[in-house]
């Protein structure tokens, strides 16, 4: 169960931008894990190494690749793949940084999930079984998902609609696979209304499989209707309720201290009392980043406002970051965290955040990024550790469906 060999090569992500697949190889066995790649970052994330030459428009990544196939395929080679622990806290130090920038974090977590991937073949046993044995999950149960149907913000172009993502929360059905079933049903539905109210231009799609509707004027309002009109349209209403991620920080102005959207300037305050609209109008169950990463007192005043009622999730606020998020528990800026592994960089780090969110009582949502590939990692990790939320996109392209059908997999032959 030593690793034998680390390579890295370059593969494409969603976007047609580089990334890395890392193989990691034992004397029996070998896997690979990728890494997504976000658009909308926080300030804050994990480095992400690009090489800053022409080659991909400056978003190689031939250096990321050279670290895992030199200096950590050397360090770790000869290390027992079943100590998870020991060979991030390896490659944590190696990079000896604290955002990873030196080997890139892009690097490190490629070689961190495949080292789980070949520990669970090596023990002949499903990945989520052997991500639960890590964290010492008592009683595995599958998340609900938050499905983003319409796309808008910096996964659009960002002309018609200012929030990233208008989601669907299937959460009153039995299984996984009937959350998934009902939340394809609105998702053609709405693609049927959009057409015939908008165009059938309106119903292509986003970064994230969500359509992006062409409308006159920015209007998000207009955006939750549409889905709302799908959800009463099948009688899901009483099952189905509805998500944001506003993703701020794109239409904040660190300057002016104003959120800029809708052909209107918003203080802080104008913002709360906006979204207090909203929650009072649609049957909004959660509002992932509904203010920039540095307005933290918006953050707090509208948690303890609406905290009793919603989720509050912390994304960009966060970047699935220990100190951020002890931070926002000590401080209450919010009441979930989103977890994504990219952002911080390792397997054991994510676990880690996942368990100070938890012990907080706050839940957890696992995330993809728009920028994804095939591997469908994620989707293991949220039944392994059993988060309440995933967030994998809409039901539709490769990328994103890999991940659900992954699940629905699971819960087939369980
Ligand atoms: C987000 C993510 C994923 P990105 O903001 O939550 O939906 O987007 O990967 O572009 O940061
Ligand atoms: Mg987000």
């Amino acid at each position: 169960m030593e690793i034998k060999n680390i390579k890295a090569i370059r593969i494409i992500d969603s976007r047609g931008v580089p990334t890395i697949k890392t193989f990691v190889e034992t004397k029996n066995s070998i896997e690979s894990a990728s890494v997504p790649s976000g658009t909308s970052s926080g300030d804050f994330e994990a480095l992400e190494l690009r090489d800053n030459s022409k080659s991909f428009f400056k978003m190689d990544v031939l250096k990321a690749i050279k670290n895992v196939n030199t200096i950590i395929n050397s360090a770790l080679k000869g290390d027992f793949v079943l100590d998870q622990k020991e060979i991030d806290n390896k490659l944590i130090k190696l990079d000896g940084t604290s955002n990873k920038s030196k080997l890139g974090a892009n690097a490190i977590l490629s070689v961190s999930l495949a080292c789980a991937k070949v520990a669970a073949k090596e023990l002949d046993i499903p990945l989520y079984l052997y991500l639960s044995r890590l964290n010492n999950t008592k009683k595995l149960k599958f998340p609900t998902p938050f499905l983003n149907i319409i796309n808008g913000g910096l996964h659009s172009g960002g002309n018609f609609l200012a929030f990233q993502e208008f989601q669907i929360i299937p959460e009153k059905f039995k299984s996984f696979e009937d959350k998934i079933k009902a939340s394809c049903e609105v998702y053609n539905c709405l693609k049927e209304i959009i057409s015939k109210k908008l165009g059938s231009s309106s119903t292509n799609v986003g970064y994230e499989g969500g359509f992006v509707p062409i409308l006159k004027k920015q209007d998000e309002f207009m955006a939750l209707d549409l889905i709302q009109l799908a959800i009463d349209k099948l009688k899901y209403s009483k099952e189905i309720s509805l998500g944001l991620d506003c993703a701020a920080n794109s239409f904040y102005n660190k300057d002016s201290k104003k959120y800029f959207f809708d052909s209107n300037s918003f203080s802080s305050d104008d913002l709360i009392n906006y979204y207090s609209d909203l929650l009072k109008t649609y049957n909004i169950k959660a509002i992932e980043d509904p203010f920039s990463e540095t307005d933290k007192s918006s953050w707090k005043k509208f948690t303890s406002k609406f905290s009793s009622k919603i989720k509050i999730i912390g994304d960009d606020l966060l970047v699935t970051n220990p100190k951020f998020i002890n931070q926002a528990i000590k401080n209450k800026f919010c009441n979930s965290l989103l977890l994504k592994v990219n952002q911080i960089g390792t397997l054991t780090e994510s676990i880690n955040s996942f368990n100070i969110a938890k012990k907080a009582n706050w839940d957890v949502e696992i995330s993809h990024r728009s920028g994804e590939t095939e591997d469908t990692f994620i989707a293991d990790l949220a039944y392994g550790l059993s988060s309440e939320y995933i967030k994998f996109g809409a039901p539709s392209r490769s990328e994103r469906t890999s991940k659900y059908n992954r699940l629905i997999e699971i819960e087939s032959f369980l």
